[in-house]
């Protein structure tokens, strides 16, 4: 098992809690190296369904640690939340531990992200609205509320006092919103520290002991690839690195402790949000797409848009994150399909390429040249091995490793741990 880093390759919501959950067996510890609130996937606990946000789903094995590592977001209620849930389904938090550097989302980060995509109109961001822009922006100007101040009763007061002051004035003036009480704000957050307290610790520190004593560590990004802060589409971005290189900084290691970076891919593409997506499917198929895949957002519950398997940032995934190998999942929700499209390249103008396009304008132009491959029409979900897989269906993984020029480690044909290919 080694370190090992999963990323999501396309837009999120890949599949990559059940590849984490799958991996997080043979983990000692495993590590969330960004986002916040606005991650989300579903997990099952003795028959009861509940989401995650924040806590690696690594915490349902009684071995594993698990850390919220620096380059996260966190907000303290949500994670309160997550711990009351485990804690009340006589789940242990005992090894959850959360990074003193990480920059906490405050409620006047909620309250900007969701006023200021009110006020972009057509020009909005889709975004989850659990303030993750602004704490990140917060943290870039050096104005940030870190866990080491919640944990710190007068730096926070003096803090708080100032920030909200300043904050209050955008709200009031800009927003036509009604300014926070800083007291008010200040009692809340030294309850939740209180709570937070017995978790909190060196995050690096932490891992760095881990590191040396040989222990498995898994890094968990959130989002994917194409949300990229720096690498995706900008602006339809998240505000952190979900990449792989953005585990070596969120978590606080050298790329030298990494042994292999596994990218997590749906069978088709999924989006949710605004932004340019190429392959998305407006009609039946996409519908289709949507009911059997359930492809609706885990912490807002909106629909994702759905389309065709594209290759072209596919191949963009590979460079970007240097992955290893890849983890195919959902492949069962195209089982009905008479024939199936695969975006091999992209055209612009007439002309034809294959590499993903830096500038939004112009990837908002691609239009996606496709394959067409025959579907398989019947059920894939029992099967364990590839050769139980129906010819079509191989052929088509053959084909998307071949493009992507990765291997595919792991094929995933439902939400059931059992219903997964382990490629030798
Ligand atoms: P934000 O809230 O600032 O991070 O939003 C910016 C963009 O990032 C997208 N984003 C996501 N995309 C897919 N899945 C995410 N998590 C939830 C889920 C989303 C949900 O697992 O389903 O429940 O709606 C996630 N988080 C952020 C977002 O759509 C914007 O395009
Ligand atoms: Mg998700």
């Amino acid at each position: 098992m080694a370190n090992v880093i999963v990323i999501g390759a396309q837009w999120g919501d890949e599949g990559k809690g059940k590849i984490v959950d799958l991996l997080s067996k043979s983990a000692d510890v495993v590590v969330r190296y960004q986002g916040g609130a606005n991650a989300g996937h579903t997990v099952v606990v003795r028959d009861q369904t509940f989401k995650l946000h924040l806590i690696p789903s690594g915490i349902l094995y009684s071995d594993t640690e698990c850390i919220i590592g620096s380059g996260t977001a966190i907000d303290p209620k949500v994670l309160i939340e997550e711990l009351d849930r485990l804690e009340a389904l006589n789940v242990s938090t005992d090894n959850l531990w959360i990074a003193q550097t990480a920059h906490v989302t405050m409620p006047y980060h909620r309250m900007f992200d969701q006023a200021s995509e009110r006020s972009r109109g057509n020009r909005k961001i889709g975004t989850t609205g659990r303030g993750i822009g602004p704490t990140y922006a917060d943290k870039s100007e050096r104005m940030g509320i870190r866990v080491l101040d919640l944990m710190d009763p007068d730096e926070l007061r003096e803090q708080l006092r100032w920030t909200i002051a300043s904050k209050n004035v955008i709200l009031e003036k800009l927003y036509e919103l009604p300014p926070l009480d800083a007291e008010v704000t200040i009692a809340e957050y030294l309850g939740y520290a209180e709570r937070l307290r017995p978790h909190v610790v060196d995050s690096s520190l932490h891992i760095d002991r881990a590191l040396r004593q040989r222990r498995n560590i898994l890094f968990e990004g959130a989002q994917g690839t194409l949300l990229d802060l720096d690498h995706g589409t900008y602006p339809y971005v998240t505000s952190s690195n979900p990449v792989a290189g953005g585990a070596c900084v969120g978590a606080g290691v050298g790329p030298t402790a990494i042994d292999r970076v596994i990218g997590v891919a749906k069978a088709y593409t999924t989006r949710v949000g605004e932004g340019p997506f190429p392959t998305e499917l407006d009609g039946d198929i996409g519908t289709a797409l949507c009911k059997r895949g359930a492809e609706f957002g885990t912490t807002t519950g909106r629909r994702r848009r759905c389309g065709w398997f594209d290759a072209v940032i596919g191949r963009y995934a590979v460079r970007i994150n240097g992955l290893d190998c890849l983890a195919v999942t959902k492949l069962d929700v195209l089982d009905t399909l008479p024939e199936i499209k695969v975006c091999v390249a992209y055209e612009v103008d007439g002309e034809r390429f294959t590499e993903y396009p830096t500038s939004a304008s112009r990837f908002a132009r691609c239009k996606p040249l496709y394959k067409t491959m025959p579907g398989w029409q019947q059920s894939t979900a029992s099967c364990r091995t590839l050769e139980d897989l129906p010819r079509q269906a191989l052929t088509y993984l053959k084909f998307l490793a071949e493009l992507m020029k990765v291997p595919i480690a792991i094929v995933s044909l439902g939400a059931s741990r059992d219903q997964t290919i382990i490629v030798e």
